[in-house]
């Protein structure tokens, strides 16, 4: 008998790769998407697997219990994995109601569906550095306390200790994955590394001037995603459910993956001003490639996270691979294609 598995918003980066991969081990996917007037399934495209005839997507939305119930009674799964949320930490300042119902209660309405319908399916949730907010120790861990910074941070940690709660108290295989910030050429634009990327390419191919930023003295760590997505996988095959930090150890700003990436495109980048007069220019011929707009700052923002994964490699014997150097031109190149061609998502 094939595995079953339920991955929710298969239109979003984890969602795509998390996809193929469990196609690629031979199971049964329902990958939920949401009803909007045009859907998108560009990444689910680009990887190829949008025809594989063991996939099967199903309108699905998070808000709905309802739909939580019918999702899990129809698609019968052994494994869920809770990726759908209002991702973007930026606009949880402008829609916290709305991100608290999607990326916080939307996680109970799974665990409530897995409750009542067949207890000992098991379940991923999303879970996020992003809950270590002002941290409270270098380098964060499971242990770490949590300090979020954001509406979304504060429901990623609702839906991370009702993840633990339903394991407590129904015996329910749970995992919370916290993972650091992972990056791809299927990472939403709205992302800095992606916003990043795709502006260098543009800017390389004369169709944009200059590249705007907010922070770019954040710190982050960042891994390669499709390597993150296998991570989720491990921790629903273990002996025993637990939460995992998956990182790289490794943490720089923002402004070092600008440098990254402009110099992936053959420039040299020379920063000169501070905070919101910085501005980046290009060493050969003295123009103003980047600069700050304050749009791009939030009201309260996340300083420095840098992820300690010993317990995954310990446990699962999972590792990073990829280095940042390598993410970045990878990103890079594949927006240089899109572009070149005209394509843009
Ligand atoms: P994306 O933003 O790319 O994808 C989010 C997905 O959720 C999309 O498919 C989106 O659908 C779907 N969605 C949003 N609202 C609803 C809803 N109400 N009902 C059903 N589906 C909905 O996120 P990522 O792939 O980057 O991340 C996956 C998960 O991991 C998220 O929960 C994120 O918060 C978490 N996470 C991500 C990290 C990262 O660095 N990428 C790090 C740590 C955690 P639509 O396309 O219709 O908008
Ligand atoms: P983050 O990712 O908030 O860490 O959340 P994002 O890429 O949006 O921001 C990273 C850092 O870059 C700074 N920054 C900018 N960010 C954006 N988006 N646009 C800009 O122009 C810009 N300029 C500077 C930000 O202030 C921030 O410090 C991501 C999401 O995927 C979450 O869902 C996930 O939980 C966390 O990573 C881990």
């Amino acid at each position: 008998m094939k595995k079953r598995a339920v991955v929710t918003g298969i239109t979003g980066q984890d969602g795509a790769y998390l996809a193929e991969l469990l196609l690629s081990k031979g199971y049964v996917v329902y990958g939920t998407y949401r009803r909007t007037s045009s859907v998108n399934f560009w990444r689910i495209e680009e990887l190829g697997i949008q025809e594989d005839p063991n996939l099967h997507l199903v309108e699905y939305d998070l808000t709905d219990l309802g739909s939580s119930l019918t999702l899990i009674k129809e698609a019968a799964p052994d494994e869920v994995y809770n990726l759908a949320a209002q991702s973007f930490v930026g606009v949880s300042f402008n829609q916290p109601d709305a991100t608290a119902q999607i990326t916080g209660m939307g996680a109970l309405h799974l665990l409530e569906a897995i409750r009542l319908t067949n207890p000992k399916i098991r379940f991923y949730q999303a879970s996020t550095s992003e809950m270590f907010g002002k941290v409270q120790a270098i380098p964060q861990a499971e242990d770490t306390p949590f300090y979020p910074r954001s509406p979304y941070g504060v429901a990623k940690l609702f839906a991370h200790w009702m993840t633990i709660n339903y394991r407590e108290s129904y015996d329910i295989f749970g995992c919370s994955g916290i993972l650091f910030n992972h990056e791809s050429p299927l990472r939403g634009r709205e992302f800095v590394t992606r916003k990043i990327t795709d502006a260098v390419a543009k800017i390389k191919l004369g169709k944009l001037e200059a590249l705007e930023l907010g922070n770019m003295s954040a710190k982050r760590d960042w891994g390669y995603a499709r390597e993150y997505v296998e991570g989720m996988w491990m921790m629903l095959q273990a002996d025993e459910p637990d939460s995992f930090v998956l990182a790289t150890n490794r943490t720089e700003t923002v402004r070092r993956f600008v440098e990254m990436a402009f110099k992936a495109a053959g420039y040299e980048l020379r920063f000169e001003g501070e905070e919101q007069d910085e501005v980046g220019i290009d060493v050969k011929t003295g123009k103003t490639l980047v600069r700050v707009n304050p749009r791009f700052y939030r009201p309260a923002e996340v300083d420095l996270l840098i992820g300690n994964p010993a317990r995954a490699k310990e446990k699962l014997g999972w590792e990073p691979k990829t280095t940042l150097e390598q993410l970045c031109t990878m990103m890079y190149e594949a927006d240089l294609r899109r572009n070149a061609q005209g394509r843009s998502f």
